[in-house]
């Protein structure tokens, strides 16, 4: 790692407490004259400190790049994000991950861009996914699991989602079943979870992730504009893209982790208590029915259970869901 972004990982570890030039020299073994360059270069680069005399640097403001040196620079994993492909545009990162895995690509191997072409959805629907603006990535896991196990991925990342997302931000999106995370009802975050398996084993998940992080209102385009929301409109200023992918691929290493050593009970739980789907009355249409009732739950599967109105409790592998009014 470049000694800048080393400098860079403490001032963000240390929050609001600043950090002596003397420590960081101290720490990095280099002289204070070394660190002083080392401000100056980051301050041409776009970051803003607070310096004062006695008590030292306090990081104000960093440039939002997806710089993959950066990236793991902030990374407090073992596996996740230690290898990184970035490019500015690419047709899907899904499409390149599922690629890269074929061709045997590490556990916790991250593709990411600043642009997709063809970003995507679930059922081959479009995702929007604005140059620069936003978090778009797919994260190539190998856990040992069966593939109707593969689901609960998606669950799983919801929940590690909304815990970066509050770590970095303060703000908490709610989790709409089964792949949404929203904001004031709005969404912020789409998770497309993909397999490569064995009848009976895992290959790979390709973990895809799409969250709208500094786009302004006018960013997004006709189409979703009555229904997308962003971090940025939520919290009111700009966010640190690299500095949330590190927080995602913490949480992501450590709740997959969780989920594969013991089980599904304990992120149903967290998952549970995020919802924002759960406990209200719900229309889920699948690809050939529609469904009203009050959704009570889900099941270790990640299967939505909704109380219809006969008391009949019906389960939902898949499905679009809307709130009833
Ligand atoms: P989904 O099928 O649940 O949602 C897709 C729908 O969401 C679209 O039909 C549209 O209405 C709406 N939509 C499209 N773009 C946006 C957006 N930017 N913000 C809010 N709403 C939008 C959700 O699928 C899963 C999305 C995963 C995206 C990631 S990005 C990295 C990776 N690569 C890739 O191609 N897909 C994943």
């Amino acid at each position: 790692t470049p000694i800048k972004y080393e400098i860079v990982k403490r001032l963000f570890a240390a929050k609001d407490k600043p950090i002596s030039g003397q420590q960081l020299a101290d720490e990095l073994q280099i002289s204070r004259t070394a660190v002083w360059k080392y401000m100056k270069q980051l301050e041409e680069e776009g970051y803003e400190f607070e310096a004062t005399r006695k008590k030292g640097y306090l990081l104000q403001k960093s440039p939002d790049t997806l710089d993959p040196s950066k990236i793991k620079a902030l990374l407090e994993t073992e596996r996740f994000g230690r290898e990184i492909i970035y490019e500015e545009s690419l047709t899907s990162t899904q499409t390149i991950a599922h690629q890269l895995a074929q061709e045997g690509a590490l556990d916790g191997t991250l593709v990411i861009c600043e642009e997709q072409t063809e970003g995507r959805g679930r059922l081959m629907r479009e995702w929007k996914s604005q140059k620069g603006k936003g978090i778009w990535m797919s994260i190539i896991m190998r856990p040992d699991v069966a593939p109707y196990q593969a689901p609960q991925f998606t669950l799983v990342a919801a929940v590690a989602l909304t815990y970066a997302i509050f770590d970095v931000t303060g703000v908490s999106p709610a989790i709409k079943w089964p792949n949404d995370l929203l904001i004031n009802g709005m969404k912020c975050t789409g998770i497309l979870t993909e397999m490569q398996a064995d009848p009976d084993r895992v290959n790979a998940i390709i973990m895809g992730i799409g969250i709208n992080v500094n786009h302004q209102q006018e960013d997004f385009g006709e189409e979703i504009a009555s229904i997308a929301t962003s971090l940025r409109i939520s919290l009111g200023k700009e966010i640190d893209r690299a500095a949330l992918v590190a927080k995602i691929l913490y949480y992501m290493e450590a709740f997959s982790k969780q989920y594969v050593a013991e089980g599904f009970e304990k992120i149903k739980t967290l998952w549970e208590k995020n919802s924002c789907t759960i406990g209200n009355r719900i229309k889920a249409t699948t690809l050939r029915e529609t469904f009203i009732g009050k959704a009570v739950g889900i099941t270790k599967d990640g299967v939505l259970q909704l109380l219809l109105d006969d008391g009949t409790i019906k389960e939902i592998i898949s499905a679009d869901i809307e709130l009833e009014k």
